[in-house]
């Protein structure tokens, strides 16, 4: 049952199914969308982690390989977004319950040129639930932007996201100019194209899947 639900989420996600009332697409109409079958896989017990690996990623990996191979277009991207993001609203309060303590304070944003933000905001929610204050510098930020942001907040890591290879390029640039100013702190990487042997060559402190493994890794660090 769990499996099928699971499936049935993903399958949400991937045509923008957002919930019950929504129209499109016309041949689930009446069905239950994102929003509903997340908050039933949550009421059975389902871990949210597991919500997230085995049925948000895997939708949005689908219509992102159908978008890449002219299967898909912008519209049918943005409509699976808004599914997402009527699932994420569901998992948020799980994500952000564990917030009592306070770690330190982490600088996050989606860098220039780039405004895909959802794994940038389930990155802020993982660490605001991790007990770690978040600065949320949105999408599209600059190297300006995040030194302005470290002089604000000196002690803090650096949390940069990064979705398409143009900008890739762009975090290397930000990268090299928070480490020229400050060469102390410890800027993370994460987005999917990326990978350890980038964060290497750009000389950011780590790269990690997912925001679940930059927590671990700063558990034991
Ligand atoms: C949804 C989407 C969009 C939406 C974004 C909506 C939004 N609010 O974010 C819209 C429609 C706006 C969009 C636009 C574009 N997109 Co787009 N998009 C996607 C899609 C389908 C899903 C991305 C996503 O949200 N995934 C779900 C999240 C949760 O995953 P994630 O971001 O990877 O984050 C996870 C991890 O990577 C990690 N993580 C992320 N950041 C960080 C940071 C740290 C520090 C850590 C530790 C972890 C971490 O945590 C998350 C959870 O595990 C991808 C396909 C894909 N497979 O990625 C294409 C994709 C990224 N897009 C692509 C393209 C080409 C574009 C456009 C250029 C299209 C166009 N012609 O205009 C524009 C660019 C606009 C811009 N300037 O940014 C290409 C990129 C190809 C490339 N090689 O660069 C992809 C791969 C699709 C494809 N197969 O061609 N897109």
């Amino acid at each position: 049952m769990t499996e099928q639900l699971l499936q049935y989420l993903a399958e949400c996600i991937e045509r923008g199914k957002v919930n019950q009332q929504a129209a499109y697409p016309p041949d689930l109409s009446g069905r239950p969308g994102a929003s509903e079958v997340t908050r039933e896989l949550l009421d059975n017990g389902t871990a949210p982690n597991h919500i997230l690996a085995r049925a948000l990623m895997v939708g949005m990996e689908r219509i992102g390989e159908k978008f890449g191979s002219g299967q898909a277009f912008i519209p049918d991207l943005l409509i699976a977004s808004k599914a997402m993001y009527a699932a994420m609203d569901h998992l948020k309060p799980y994500f952000e319950s564990g917030a009592a303590q306070h770690k330190g304070t982490i600088i996050l944003g989606t860098v220039a040129g780039d405004r895909h933000d959802i794994g940038k905001n389930l990155l802020r929610m993982v660490m605001e639930g991790n007990g770690w204050k978040a600065v949320d510098l949105g999408t599209n930020v600059s190297a300006e932007q995040f030194l302005a942001a470290l002089q604000e907040h000196p002690d803090s890591l650096v949390g940069l996201s990064a979705l398409l290879t143009t900008t890739m390029l762009n975090m290397e640039r930000i990268t090299k100019a928070i480490k020229a100013q400050s060469p102390q702190t410890q800027i993370f990487v994460g987005g999917a194209p990326l990978s350890q042997a980038f964060n290497d060559k750009i000389g950011a402190d780590g790269y990690f899947p997912s925001p679940q493994d930059l927590v671990a890794h700063l558990e034991t660090s």
